[in-house]
């Protein structure tokens, strides 16, 4: 390791005096201009990383669903999940080192992981379309190469579609080609197989309105199209001509604020979906008949998946060689809650056979074990009739989900096929249960770090007092719940709350903001009913 080559190139990325930074639920994420010494930090960690991994590692420039202003970086670990929590600490540490320690802070990670080195290195790169994500990349680069370590930049990728890269370089493209023609010809062939087995393949199934919240979404989306437009045709919206990244559009606005983005021609009962920033969620809705607004959200989306996997596993049901667990299919698919973060949800989801996450505001996808596709790809040759059928279906909705991240191309193509294939509207999907009211705001603190949660965020237990505050208001509403969190991507407290009406819910959650307000250092103006 050439540490005075780290050592000269570090000062052109100056740290920001007083700057401190955390790798939070998806990487670093803060205003653009204050990321530079970040990019080429991460560059470093991604280069130590692979030869820790002797695998590729990837590198992502975005700031998802943030304001256009904002940016950030996240690592990509070998099978292109997000990075290992002991990693999250180094990559912390490294950020906010001062120069002068730079080199002692490299060394220490080298030791406690035991990186070899003298192996190589190999990084790839992607970015979203925010102004600032291309001088950014290049600090990334100038980290990556000052270690030595080989990379290749993707340019303009979804994030997904950077894990998905990652995934199949290291799996020697048994998961797909690493190029966006791979992912994109891997994902249009399993959504046309699935397809062409749909007896209603009328227009209502064949176009789907796509809100692109003006990001990366809209240019692969069109890169994409014509690859699988025999089967679905897309109208985009918010495709980044005119519109500003995330504002007033996107699946974050149209979760949190309830309401159709802007710019968006909806008809009623028309099936409109929209993606965040760069495209790794994806929200549903409608108008009704009489212009009520109607959201499908992340839950939903998991409740359609599982209900219809969970069909074509008893359609093909192949006797006792599945863990208990799997088992349990037969008569109710099991559900666990984790933390906020696909991170925790995917690592749960690689405990069972198949598993199926998706966090409310559309982030998720489907894993399928090894074991699982193997005996998939076999049942489908060996049974017969029906069975082979749904033995067919599975293996290509297998191949349709990307399972290296949550990713709204690949999950709006899975969701399209199922409703095709099942013959629902999104209003009978939407009916498949009836979600409570509920209100999502946020508020400002001084540092949202004082409140700190248990029970998968369920239950604050700092600071003092605001739990049992929670307790009190809850008691008013009926059929009530609200939690407050941190975000870890915006320097905000969230909150939820529901209830039996609208009304009820606005009124928790606006009573609870105060409570946090008061209780966790609110800063600026009072929250406003
Ligand atoms: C990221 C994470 C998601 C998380 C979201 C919001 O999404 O990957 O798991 O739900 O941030 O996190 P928070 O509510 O803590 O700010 P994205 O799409 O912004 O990368």
């Amino acid at each position: 390791m050439d540490l005075g080559a780290v050592t000269k190139h570090s000062a052109s990325h100056a740290k920001p005096n007083g700057l401190i930074l955390q790798y939070g639920t998806a990487g670093f994420r803060t205003k653009a201009e204050h990321l530079d010494h970040v990019m080429f930090r991460m560059g470093l960690l991604a280069v130590l990383r692979s030869k820790q991994t002797k695998s590729t590692i990837g590198v992502m420039v975005t700031a998802s669903h943030n304001p256009e202003e904002d940016n950030g970086v996240k690592l990509v670990d070998p099978l292109g999940e997000m990075l290992a929590p002991s990693w999250e600490e180094h990559a912390t540490c490294l950020a906010n080192a001062e120069e002068q320690d730079m080199q002692r802070v490299l060394i220490d990670i080298s030791k406690k992981e035991a990186v070899n080195l003298q192996q190589d290195a190999f990084i790839v790169i992607g970015r979203d379309t925010r102004s600032s994500s291309e001088k950014l990349s290049q600090s990334v680069i100038d980290g990556v190469t000052v270690l030595g370590g080989q990379f290749h930049d993707y340019g303009l990728l979804t994030t997904p579609q950077l894990h998905y890269m990652v995934y199949c370089r290291n799996t020697s493209g048994r998961y797909g080609k690493a190029t966006t023609e791979g992912y994109y010809q891997k994902l249009s062939k399993a959504f046309l197989e699935l397809t062409k087995q749909a007896s209603c393949s009328g227009d209502e199934y064949r176009s789907l309105k796509v809100d692109c919240a003006n990001g990366i979404g809209a240019l692969k989306l069109r890169e994409m199209e014509h690859y699988f437009s025999q089967g679905l045709s897309v109208q985009l919206f918010n495709d980044g001509t005119k519109g500003k990244l995330n504002h007033l559009c996107g699946a974050d606005f149209v979760k949190s604020h309830q309401k159709p983005p802007q710019g968006m021609e909806m008809k009623s009962n028309e099936r409109c979906c929209s993606f965040d920033g760069d495209a790794d969620r994806i929200v549903y809705y409608y108008h009704d008949a009489h212009g009520r607004f109607h959201l499908v959200d992340g839950d939903k989306i998991a409740t359609l998946i599982s209900s219809f996997l969970k069909e074509l596993l008893l359609e093909v049901w192949w006797g006792d060689w599945l863990p208990c667990e799997t088992r349990l299919i037969r008569e109710i698919v099991p559900v666990y809650c984790t933390k906020t973060g696909v991170k925790h949800l995917h690592h749960k989801a690689q405990e069972f056979d198949i598993g199926v996450y998706f966090e409310a505001n559309g982030h998720g996808t489907a894993l399928f074990s090894t074991t699982v596709e193997m005996k998939i790809k076999q049942l489908a040759e060996e049974l017969e009739d029906k069975k082979r059928k749904a033995a067919k279906m599975l293996e290509s909705i297998i191949d349709l989900f990307n399972q290296a991240a949550g990713d709204a191309i690949s999950d709006m193509l899975v969701i399209e096929a199922i409703l095709a294939l099942k013959g629902l509207t999104v209003q009978q999907w939407d009916a498949l249960y009836t979600d409570l009211p509920n209100r999502q705001l946020k508020v400002k603190v001084a540092d949202r770090r004082v409140i700190s949660t248990t029970d998968a965020e369920r239950q604050a237990v700092t600071p003092p007092g605001l739990q049992e505050a929670i307790n009190d208001l809850v008691k008013k509403y009926k059929l009530s719940r609200a939690f407050v969190r941190p975000s870890g991507t915006e320097d905000v407290v969230r909150i939820y709350a529901e209830a039996d009406s609208q009304e009820s819910a606005d009124s928790l959650a606006h009573e609870v903001s105060l409570a946090v307000f008061q209780l966790a250092g609110g800063i600026g103006e009072r929250p406003q009913p």
